[in-house]
């Protein structure tokens, strides 16, 4: 073994991805929602079926809640049942967006009542936080307008600052504020948090423990989504990644499947900076829903998804690059790149795997294992959670 592949195995052996509660529900587009035998019923089974992705994979020990969909009597129990299972309580996501009073909007809403409520719903997310051991908040504002002079574009985002202030107070000192932000969709003509650099001047305003959510579909085609990777944590506010993959939309697909060059590219970002040891604060999330392909191993996937993309990183010859770099060989310095996506990082991942006792395969111990018949066969009865449920 090379002494780069070792590097990359010890930084390998320290990721840690974390899943969305919300991969284990039903999901589907607004078309039509497929059930799937055996999905998770409750907050506890969705816990379940992620220890499942962590006792293959061994790199997915922690689980996004999203509130109210994660709602239960008692959170401390929920955070024990989760550690039972050997994996925690990750971020908590607020939702803003499946309440008929925010038709206009939440943290930016005109009515200040309005502002309240959603505000409010917040002080829930924190105290959920403590009950469970969760640092993070993080808040995706669907809000927006979808026609020109429906609102004033400045006073909403005058109200947002003033409503994210009012969140940020109630923070724990351990806690983090994290903002995501999305150019489109539900509102077509103006997204009160469009952009990497609103998300950004908001995260500013509050402290240094405001970070932005960079979510790999919430951008238009064609953005370079490397450079604000690289911006974000040259300011040190990157604070999480939604990842998957887009072909269109915010399409959620399984990440590095439709551009897994871009994941790459993106994790090379991520090397290079240093950004990958669990230290720098970065939490790599996965945002998706599988609603053709089932939901385990769909997770299962997106997690060596990743891990392939970051070992291709790992493997990247930074002191060749350099130097080509310096000498303006510009064919050299892309080959650089290029050799280390070229490689077949499958054997590297195989061996992590193997040093820790885990299958070389997790996709095919998880297929083995009868688990997926096990929960087709036992989970009958109630109502399956879904998106939104
Ligand atoms: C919005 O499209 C988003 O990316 C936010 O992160 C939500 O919390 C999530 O999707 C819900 O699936
Ligand atoms: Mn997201």
């Amino acid at each position: 073994m090379t002494t780069s592949q070792a590097r990359a195995l010890e930084a390998l052996a320290a990721q840690t991805i974390e899943l969305p509660s919300w991969a284990f529900g039903n999901s589907g587009t607004r078309f039509k929602v497929f059930g799937q035998p055996g999905v998770a019923r409750n907050p506890y089974e969705k816990l379940e079926d992620a220890a499942q992705v962590h006792r293959y994979t061994g790199a997915a020990p922690r689980v996004s809640l999203h509130i109210p969909w994660d709602r239960v009597d008692d959170f401390g129990k929920l955070a024990a049942h989760a550690a039972d299972l050997g994996v925690r309580i990750g971020g908590i996501n607020s939702n803003l967006f499946q309440d008929d009073d925010y038709r206009l909007g939440s943290l930016t809403h005109p009515d200040e009542a309005v502002r309240r409520k959603a505000v409010d719903h917040h002080a829930e997310c924190v105290e959920i936080m403590r009950q469970t051991g969760s640092t993070d908040l993080k808040i995706w504002l669907p809000d927006g307008t979808n026609y020109p002079g429906q609102d004033d574009l400045r006073a909403r985002q005058d109200r947002l600052a003033d409503s994210l202030q009012q969140v940020y107070a109630m923070l724990d000192p351990g806690h983090r504020l994290l903002l995501e932000y999305k150019f489109f969709e539900p509102y077509f003509y103006a997204m009160d948090v469009p952009d990497w650099g609103t998300s950004l001047v908001h995260c500013l305003a509050l402290g240094d423990r405001a970070q932005v959510v960079l979510d790999t579909g919430h951008h238009a085609p064609g953005t370079n989504i490397e450079f604000i990777v690289m911006q974000l944590l040259r300011l040190d506010r990157l604070g999480a990644f939604d990842f998957n993959s887009r072909n269109y939309a915010d399409d959620d697909l399984i990440v590095g499947s439709a551009d897994p060059f871009q994941l790459f590219r993106i994790m090379n970002e991520i090397v290079a900076a240093g950004a990958l040891a669990p230290e720098s604060g970065v939490n790599f999330m996965l945002d998706q829903c599988h609603n053709i392909e089932p939901k385990i191993p769909g997770q299962i996937r997106s997690v060596m998804n990743v891990q392939e993309a970051t070992a291709k990183a790992l493997l990247v010859d930074r002191e060749a690059l350099a130097a080509a770099q310096r000498s303006g060989d510009v064919l050299a310095a892309h080959g650089a790149l290029m050799d280390a996506y070229s490689t077949d990082v499958r054997p590297l991942l195989a061996e992590l795997r193997g040093s820790t006792g885990l299958d070389p395969d997790p996709y095919a111990a998880y297929a083995r294992s009868g688990h997926q018949e096990r929960i087709a066969r036992e989970r009958v009865g109630g109502q399956q959670a879904g998106w939104g449920a």
